[in-house]
């Protein structure tokens, strides 16, 4: 077998999604993700003009080999655009690979090690009261996980609680450590106290906290028994998870913002964390996920990957596969997609009871309504911005 073209569809049903069509000269075509939020025309022209007549002639069966060459046999290495490029091409090649088998990529993957996933979803509200009634409905609906975020008195735009985020030009959110370190310990103990302690709770901190705010906020929330907090520090300072894990039960989880497996090492060697939660579409894909996987499950880390609205259901289903074949899988970010991502993405993961399910199609498991796709053009969108009291920029 091999690859003829490699297509590069840019859709936005809703918002901007990026997906790989690599096509074979046995009819036999695989979709991958490759969309990064807020630089989507960087990584399809990486991919049309680059990356795209590298491929062509080449056998869509080694997967290990194609990866290898493009990260490394093209020395410019690493980096969201080119490991986002990565990412797309190595899911189209095992859905290529699963199809031809007549298998589903968790088989090909080593099998099942689980029947269901668990997966939690996104909580968030201008007050407590907002976030107590979205919890409770979230719950009433099947969840037993969620992530809760709160509007910041004072700070305008408080990530994770604004709706519509991806603009034309960035949106500008302020941000202060001080009301967040008090509001989030308050947050938790209203939450605990309104909905009790059947359900995971998680919170994502946005890489914004320095090594003493960290701590300190870690602390406070030991008692409400958070299954992780996400992202406390910059993805620069990993030597500050050394201090941080040392001071703290509350679990660690880290990861959407790392591009190779080097980036995660240093916490997952030295057991700093507790979850790691790369975003497959950002680290090359299945191939380097699942070697990441396989050093946390030698350093007792569970799994969380990074399952954003803004990658497609293809990326959600490549983390399903994983999810369902590795033995450190710890729970799944989960979004729901509007009507009109399902009317161009047919088929992704499935919600039930809490859990995700995973068919037994071939391959990823989800088909391109290409006619669907281009009735949502492209739209310029980028994701905000922050910037301290004074002004100054910080980490978003
Ligand atoms: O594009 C940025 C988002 O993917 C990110 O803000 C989402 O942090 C995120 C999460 O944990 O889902
Ligand atoms: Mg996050």
């Amino acid at each position: 077998m091999k690859i003829t073209n490699l297509k590069v569809i840019v859709t936005s049903p809703g918002r901007n999604y990026v997906v790989v069509k690599i096509e074979t000269d046995s009819g036999i075509y695989g979709y991958g993700d490759a969309t990064l939020n807020g630089r989507e025309l960087a990584v399809a022209e990486a991919l049309e003009e680059y990356l795209a007549p590298i491929l062509i002639g080449r056998n869509p069966d080694n997967i290990e080999d194609i990866w290898n060459y493009i990260y490394k046999g093209t020395y410019w290495r690493g980096g969201p655009v080119l490991m986002t490029a990565l990412a797309g091409i190595d899911m189209a090649l095992w859905d290529i690979k699963g199809k031809k088998a007549g298998l589903p990529v968790y088989s090909l993957l080593g099998g099942k090690s689980r029947e269901k996933a668990l997966c939690y979803s996104h909580v968030s509200g201008n007050d407590f009261e907002e976030v107590k009634e979205k919890a409770l409905k979230k719950i009433e609906a099947g969840y037993k996980a969620l992530r809760i975020q709160v509007a910041i008195p004072g700070l305008d735009g408080t990530y994770g609680t604004v709706e519509d985020d991806a603009l034309e030009l960035p949106f500008v959110e302020k941000w202060d450590s001080k009301p967040y370190l008090k509001t989030i310990p308050e947050l938790f103990k209203y939450i605990r106290a309104e909905i009790g302690d059947g359900v995971h709770l998680i919170h994502d901190s946005h890489e914004r906290l320095t090594v003493p705010e960290a701590i300190k906020l870690a602390r406070k929330l030991e008692k409400y028994d958070l299954l992780f907090l996400e992202d406390l520090l910059k993805p620069e300072n990993r030597e500050g998870f050394r201090q941080l894990k040392s001071q703290t039960s509350t679990p660690l989880a880290m990861g959407e913002l790392f591009n190779t497996r080097w980036e995660a090492l240093p916490l997952i060697k030295d057991q700093l964390i507790d979850y790691i939660r790369c975003d497959l579409s950002h680290i090359g894909g299945i191939t380097e996920a699942k070697k990441i996987a396989a050093l946390a499950e030698t350093f007792h880390i569970k799994t969380a990957w990074h399952g954003p609205a803004d990658i497609s259901p293809v990326a959600h289903l490549a983390n399903l596969h994983l999810d369902f074949a590795i033995a450190n899988f710890g729970i799944q970010e989960f979004a729901q997609f509007p009507k009109e991502v399902k009317e161009v993405f047919k088929g992704g993961p499935e919600f039930e009871d809490g859990y995700l399910k995973i068919s037994d199609k071939p391959g990823l498991g989800c088909e391109i309504d290409e006619e669907a796709a281009a009735e949502y053009p492209y739209q310029k969108a980028y994701l905000p911005v922050a910037e301290a009291l004074d002004g100054s920029v910080h980490e978003w």
